[in-house]
């Protein structure tokens, strides 16, 4: 290793990015991380040393979990002061979910973790995954002054870095994969990289790294529609083993106004599960009170999701479920940014 070079860990958990197709079926399945490194010589012509670590059994990212995540974690934790910043090649599919987790899970970061993918396998002519390689390795390896440009979660892909947690998957066909639609891209790619200082998330660099590594999976995701039946409802909000629950509501948080389905959160609330109210918007923030139709929901103490994702919502719940918040102080913390994840 070079000493003035930044050092940067390379984590592969699979994806497409690493895929080939079954001879037979024409299936994308996860292939081992060599041949992945065999198709981008240019690797060597970056100016970082690069080391690399593989999942022993890379995953289509459908199939990630919270074991996963903490996996991830460990591969980071053990390497963290050998190495100034780490991309971590993933599935396209949770990526968001899992950029989500690991910024609540790593507390005081100051070096950059970089989600990347690809729509692509490497070995496909038109593939997108060198450039999204290539220019997350040297977004991780960006540095002032000897320290790191980036200290946060970060998710790269065609030409532009985002905060991890404030993205989603948007596309499954084009290459621009992701969009953060309430909150600007931190970096783009062009002939520079042109880094968006203002944007970036500033930790408090006296404290010390904390990584977090419980997570309650037993929740739910519920999104309402016209018509959602109070048979199919009840009975799922009155499951004793839920612990939280993520509601996507309409437009700025508003929801049915029906006795029953009032009731029903009403006394979920009651029995210490947490109800968080996210929108099924892609963009905007939830603002219960606006509407009638979401009074209520304020009245009987649903959580605001404010403006995240869904995505970060779940993760945040996951997270702080795990941690064993308490039910009394749950809602101000769940409404406070924790790692730039809300406005
Ligand atoms: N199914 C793939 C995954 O999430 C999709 C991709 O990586 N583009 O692992």
């Amino acid at each position: 290793m070079s000493a003035t070079q930044p050092n940067i860990l390379l984590v592969y958990t699979g994806g497409t990015i690493g895929m080939i197709k079954h001879p037979e079926s024409g299936a994308l399945k996860a292939f081992d991380f060599k041949n992945l490194l065999k198709n981008i010589p240019e690797l060597k012509l970056l100016d970082c040393n690069i080391e690399t670590i593989s999942f022993d059994d890379p995953i289509d990212s459908s199939n990630m979990n919270p074991k996963y995540w903490i996996q991830i974690a460990e591969i980071i934790e053990t390497n963290y002061d050998a190495f100034d910043g780490f991309v971590i090649l993933h599935g396209s599919d949770t990526m968001s979910y899992s950029a989500s987790a690991l910024s609540f899970m790593f507390e005081n970061l100051a070096k950059p973790i970089i989600f990347t993918g690809s729509q692509l396998p490497i070995g496909d002519l038109r593939t997108d995954a060198k450039e999204n390689l290539i220019t997350s390795i040297q977004m991780a390896s960006l540095q002032k002054g000897g320290k790191p440009v980036i200290k946060e979660v970060g998710l790269y892909f065609e030409y532009k870095l985002y905060r991890g947690n404030r993205t989603t998957k948007i596309n499954a066909e084009h290459f621009e994969a992701f969009e953060s639609l309430n909150y600007p891209h931190l970096a783009e790619s062009g002939v520079h990289l042109k880094v968006e200082y203002d944007d970036l998330y500033k930790p408090n660099l006296r404290k010390k790294l904390i990584v977090h590594k419980a997570f309650e999976n037993d929740i739910l995701l519920i999104k309402l529609f016209p018509g959602i039946s109070r048979l199919v409802l009840e009975p799922l909000f009155n499951i004793a083993h839920v612990k939280g629950i993520v509601l996507e509501t309409y437009g700025a948080g508003n929801s049915t106004t029906e006795d029953w389905f009032i009731e029903m959160l009403k006394q979920t609330i009651k029995r210490g599960v947490p109800i968080i109210n996210v929108t099924q918007c892609s963009g905007g923030s939830v603002l219960m009170g606006q509407y009638e139709t979401s009074t209520q929901l304020k009245s009987i103490g649903v959580i605001s999701g404010k403006d995240m994702t869904t995505e970060a919502a779940l993760a945040k719940l996951m997270f702080m479920l795990g941690e064993q918040v308490s039910f009394k102080t749950f809602k101000t913390i769940f409404e406070t940014s924790l790692r730039g994840e809300l406005t």
